[in-house]
């Protein structure tokens, strides 16, 4: 068996079918809205990686700490011999990790880039010889067809990531992780934390300007993919905290009245200046709060760690 084997668990077109939908759902709608998974092209994963190193922008320095003080007792509390990581990107994360799980034989990346699974997965068989990777072209909110993997399996899913879930949505989602797993699997998870307002909208609207590009390459990806006219210098970028729902918003608000046409699923949208387009939501959590939804999905939660700064934290909750 090839140490790098790649199952393609999503049909072809499926991106493009999927983005014409969610471009006709979202812009047809009031207030309008686009899924964040549309930022991930090439440019958008590059503005992303540049977004990771950003002073403002703490989370993935705060995970980054927390693994590698919890690598080890992760490793004891689970004893993995199957890592899967949900949006794996170019796994730098899972390092910590890996280098940490002494009885690892298999490793599975999933994410919807076939080329980013590609190199992370070639690039840790590089470091790490002994390795069987499965890599997973999959969408992990439409189902995750694991192949038969030696157990305890640890499911990790970090980076905040859940955090751009609605609630209904992050319930589905930890009810199918629950199913996904056996008991004695775990699921280590990472979550931003509820804090003041003036860090949390620094972080989604740094100084530089990356993340108001990053959230404008939307789009660049809806001109490019479906042949749309929008003008990315017609909006501002916005990000607010909407204290009630405890989540970060980010909007391109439009700078005056316009009407875009988007030849590829036969529309043309009209903004009126003011309006806002929603692009993200990215919630912030509360230990309560994560061990309750945590709870509802059938999962316990054992472990709670922070950083040093309390901004971050990771859980581990069994099966
Ligand atoms: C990759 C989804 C965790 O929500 O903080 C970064 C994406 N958006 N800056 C987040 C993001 C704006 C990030 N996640």
């Amino acid at each position: 068996m090839s140490p790098l084997s790649i199952t393609r668990a999503l049909p072809a077109d499926a991106t493009t079918a999927a983005l014409r939908a969610d471009v006709v759902q979202g812009l047809t709608r009031t207030p309008k809205q686009l899924p964040p998974k549309w930022f991930y092209d090439a440019r958008g994963s590059e503005l992303f990686e540049e977004i990771t190193t950003l002073p403002e922008y703490y989370p993935t320095r705060a995970e980054r700490e927390i693994l590698r003080a919890r690598a080890a007792r992760i490793a004891a509390a689970t004893g993995a011999r199957t890592l899967i990581e949900l949006g794996s990107g170019s796994s730098d994360k899972t390092r910590h990790l890996i280098g940490a799980l002494p009885e690892l034989h298999t490793y599975v990346p999933v994410d919807v880039s076939e080329s980013a699974l590609t190199a992370a997965g070639e690039a840790l068989l590089a470091e790490y010889p002994g390795l069987t990777v499965h890599a997973l072209v999959a969408d992990f909110q439409r189902g995750i067809p694991l192949p038969a993997v030696p157990g305890p399996r640890l499911l990790a899913f970090l980076g905040g990531t859940i955090g751009n879930l609605l609630p209904r949505e992050r319930s589905v989602f930890l009810r199918a992780v629950h199913d996904l797993l056996s008991p004695g699997d775990a699921l280590l998870l990472g979550t931003d934390l509820v804090k003041d307002e003036a860090t949390l909208v620094a972080a989604y609207d740094d100084a530089r300007g990356v993340t108001a590009a990053f959230d404008k390459n939307v789009l660049h990806v809806v001109n490019r993919e479906l042949g749309a006219d929008f003008d990315p210098a017609d909006f501002a970028h916005i990000a607010l905290w909407d204290a009630g729902n405890e989540w970060i918003e980010m909007r391109l608000r439009a700078r005056r009245d316009l009407t875009a046409k988007i030849p590829g699923v036969d529309l043309a949208v009209t903004f009126a200046a003011g309006e806002e387009l929603r692009t993200e939501v990215s919630a912030k959590f509360r230990e309560s709060g994560v061990r309750a939804e945590l709870a509802a999905a059938g999962l316990t939660l054992a472990h709670w760690w922070t950083d040093g700064k309390d901004r971050f934290a990771l859980s581990l909750a069994f099966r």
